[in-house]
């Protein structure tokens, strides 16, 4: 009877096992390379308006990052439509340090831990909020454009970086006195985080992806990503650039290979 009991025990292992695994058509690695065709969009540095000692006059713009080859970084990869393999929660950093997010993307599997941190001896107090996954929040401003004159984007016009957010619930809210402090944070829903440093520093803003799939990624400083162990098929590619949008394509995964796909953003329609 014990015996009986044990093969059981094993029959159902296997079976789960086998439930678990790639299924009949394998799977395969996705890679991948976005661009900005033409020439990208010049942005001024953001003034500094408070804690000038140690931030400096101005800081860079981490909203458009693009390389001398068009490169695009710090685009969110995602595939939809595949049967959710397993997601292992992992612990991130999120630093704050020398007066930027770093770094300024990531994505993570739901249930993971945020480890916040603080790399500079002042203040900094990360907020994050869900936000809602906006085709593109229009979130800076080109060169060249005063302080009067908000560009057009769709029908709205763009002031305040943050305006287009669409601020939903406020997930944590930490304040980070010392040099060298860290304070742990559960990321327990999946979605897009912004975040913002509410100790004066308007210029800081960056973005935590809590992903519900294993299949999210975030783009190189050559643009690059790469998704493994992705179920073999048909998926649909989607790509979310904070200014640039959305860009959505079809890929075919093939069992035991890389596929490599490339994907190009048009110049933003209000920076031409
Ligand atoms: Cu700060």
């Amino acid at each position: 009877m014990r015996f009986k009991a044990a093969s059981y025990a094993v029959t159902f292992a296997l079976l789960a096992f086998a439930s678990a695994g790639p299924g009949p058509l394998g799977v395969g690695t996705l890679t991948g390379v976005v661009k900005l065709k033409g020439t990208p969009p010049n942005f001024s540095p953001q003034p500094v308006a408070r804690d000038h000692a140690f931030c400096g006059k101005t800081q860079p713009q981490q909203a458009l990052v693009i390389s001398s080859a068009g490169a695009v970084r710090y685009a969110l990869i995602n595939l939809k439509g595949v049967a959710s393999g397993e997601l292992t929660p992992k612990r991130g950093v999120l630093d704050n340090r020398n007066c930027q997010f770093m770094p300024h993307l990531q994505t993570l599997p739901v249930g993971s831990t945020l480890v916040v941190k603080n790399s500079d001896p002042i203040l900094h107090t990360t907020h994050g909020h869900l936000v809602e996954y906006l085709p593109s929040h229009g979130a800076v401003h080109p060169q060249g454009q005063g302080e009067g004159a908000a560009h057009h984007h769709g029908d709205e016009e763009v002031e305040d970086p943050h305006r287009r957010l669409k601020h939903q619930e406020s997930l944590f809210n930490v304040a980070l006195p010392f040099k060298a402090q860290e304070l742990e944070v559960r990321l327990k829903k999946p979605g897009l985080i912004h975040l913002m440093c509410e100790a004066g520093h308007g210029w800081m803003s960056g973005y935590i992806h809590v992903s519900d799939t294993p299949y999210a990624g975030v783009t190189d400083q050559e643009g690059r990503f790469r998704l493994e162990g992705v179920p073999a098929g048909e998926h649909e590619l989607t790509v979310w650039h904070e200014y640039l949008g959305l860009l959505v394509q079809k890929v075919k995964v093939l069992s035991g290979r890389e596929t490599p796909v490339m994907l190009e953003y048009s110049p933003p329609s209000h920076a031409h």
